[in-house]
């Protein structure tokens, strides 16, 4: 604990200066030996010793990957055989949810959440500020003496990713983003988080094929126009740092890695190898897939949703859904070279290995493209595997409700620390270990003012509502339907018949409209909860 030298320090200091007055200096020396002896050896030890069975712990945290982007848990044609292997040497949940967002950048409220074990409606605003008193998860480990390590996207503000780490590298979003995989500004670690847009940096293949960086200049149009032939992929790159750092640590100390891949994310880029994997014609759809979504749903417009024309077209979603995993071949491809390793350097029996991802993505269910809904696959739910040596169960599925603000406070019971009392998440460790079947009866989820949702056992009622919205572009409008589905995720995971006129749901759907407004009270959902917002669900519904 890094608490304690201060403590030691402290109690010797005070044992001095109530020796002040002893003239002699055999009886001084004696007492602060044996008061030295009583506080220190005994921490000394424990300390060290808790070191040194204390397991590394790297948490894998992949961008718009849904559940059913890894062939072992959605049993689809996407070929993962390094995730599928995670699943084999661990523990995976089924139902794994992001809770919501607040912004159409929901990988930011995301990582907001996994980095504080807080929910959506804790985060200061929609989570692009860690503000001081929510302890991130970073720093729950340095606390705990490991040395922590980022690589990858950081979605946050400076400051919480300085003070979450003490080392790090290939930084990823500080300032400059070319919407290009393959000329992905990269920045180096910066203890004092002062991070310079034109400290942003190119990988580039120079002649001879050698990876050198270059300056990010004016010439840096935006994307995606890059291709394999000018640099490595953002995954290729975040995996080889991650790869070296594992394979030249020589710390006592444990590390606690945090390497945040930034695909699966659109612009679906992957080398041509993985591309040819996955014909277009080829490809089959889901069970959900749709030309266009049945109704306004509050967000038809936007970044995510403008990637593919409209209709979507069967063509046209094939085209996304044949991108969508060639891009995550190619990482999974990405992901077992971190895994050897692991292996290679020893350290993979001593490590827990965390893999999740920050939100679904439709890619072509229900007629959209992005991750601004809260159907399942399309919106919340996610891979949420603890793998390795050290997970007993190998092979194994829970189906206990989880979110992503769980791995917080899981990850620490695993290695025996307690949770930051800012952290509001719960321990999984139970469920994995099979003490307990479930930590909660139901999930809750929100998108904005327009969608909520409400899990309870098998059924889902997803409401949406009418509301008002403000955009700098549009000014005040009004936007959405009201609508409401309820599904039987059990039979009907991709969300396809929706139940709630049949008369024989009818009072299904009251219980579960009536359950989640309780909820929504208890969980805090106003609009004065989320610092910036106008508009809130409830005042429309
Ligand atoms: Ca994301």
């Amino acid at each position: 604990m890094k608490e304690k030298p201060k403590f030691l320090l402290t109690q010797i200091q005070f044992n001095l200066s109530n020796l002040m007055n002893y003239k002699n200096r055999f009886s001084l020396c004696i007492l602060v030996v044996f008061s030295t002896l009583l506080v220190l050896p005994v921490s000394a030890q424990k300390r060290k010793a808790k070191k040194k069975d204390q397991p590394n712990v790297l948490v894998i945290y992949t961008d718009d990957h849904r559940f059913s982007g890894v062939h072992a848990l959605g049993n689809m044609q996407v070929k993962t055989p390094n995730m599928d292997a995670l699943i084999a040497d661990g523990v995976s949940f089924s139902n794994g949810y992001l809770m919501g967002a607040f912004s159409g950048a929901t990988c930011v409220p995301s990582r907001a959440m996994l980095l504080t074990g807080r929910n959506v409606f804790e985060l200061q605003g929609q989570g692009h500020t860690i503000p001081p008193e929510h302890t991130t998860i970073g720093e729950a480990f340095q606390a705990q003496s490991y040395n922590t390590h980022i690589v990858g996207k950081w979605h946050q503000d400076n400051a919480s990713l300085a003070r979450s780490f003490d080392s790090g590298d290939r930084i990823m979003s500080r300032g400059i983003y070319l919407v290009d995989h393959f000329r992905m500004p990269s920045w180096d670690w910066k203890k004092d988080g002062d991070y310079k847009k034109e400290e942003g940096y190119l990988l580039v293949y120079d002649t001879d094929g050698k990876v050198v960086r270059r300056p990010v200049t004016k010439e840096d149009k935006r994307g995606p126009t890059g291709t394999e032939k000018n640099g490595p992929h953002t995954s290729e790159i975040y995996a080889e740092s991650a790869s070296e750092f594992i394979m030249d640590y020589k710390k006592k100390d444990p590390f606690f890695m945090y390497l945040a891949f930034h695909a699966p994310h659109d612009p679906r880029q992957a080398p041509q190898k993985y591309k040819d994997m996955y014909p277009i014609e080829d490809i089959i759809l889901s069970p959900s897939y749709l030309e266009q979504h049945p109704f306004d749903n509050g967000h038809m417009f936007l970044r995510d949703e403008e990637l593919a024309v409209w209709p979507r077209t069967p063509d046209v979603a094939k085209e996304q859904l044949s991108d969508y995993y060639a891009i995550i071949t190619h990482l999974d491809d990405q992901i077992g070279k971190v895994i050897a390793s692991l292996k290679e350097s020893g350290a993979y029996e001593n490590t827990l290995i965390v893999f999740a991802g920050d939100s679904g993505l439709a890619v072509g269910n229900h007629g959209l493209m992005g991750k601004q809904n809260i159907y399942d696959e399309d919106g919340v739910h996610i891979p949420l595997v603890f793998s390795g040596n050290l997970i007993k169960d190998k092979g194994s599925k829970r189906e206990a409700f989880a979110y992503n603000f769980d791995i917080f406070p899981t990850i620490l019971d695993f290695i025996g620390a307690d949770a930051p009392s800012s952290v509001t998440g719960t321990s999984l460790l139970p469920v994995i270990n099979k003490e307990k079947s479930i930590v909660r009866d139901y999930t809750y989820h929100a998108y904005k003012q327009f969608q909520r949702a409400y899990r309870k056992g098998d059924y889902k009622l997803i409401e949406y509502v009418r509301a008002k919205d403000y955009t700098k572009k549009d000014g005040e409008t009004t936007r959405g339907s009201r609508v409401t589905q309820l599904f039987n995720i059990k039979n009907d995971p991709w969300e396809v018949y929706d139940l709630s006129f049949f008369p024989k749901y009818a009072e299904q759907v009251k219980t579960m409209q009536k359950e989640m407004k309780e909820k929504a009270k208890e969980l805090g959902d106003t609009k004065a909860n989320i610092e910036g917002e106008n508009f809130g669900f409830w005042e429309f519904y």
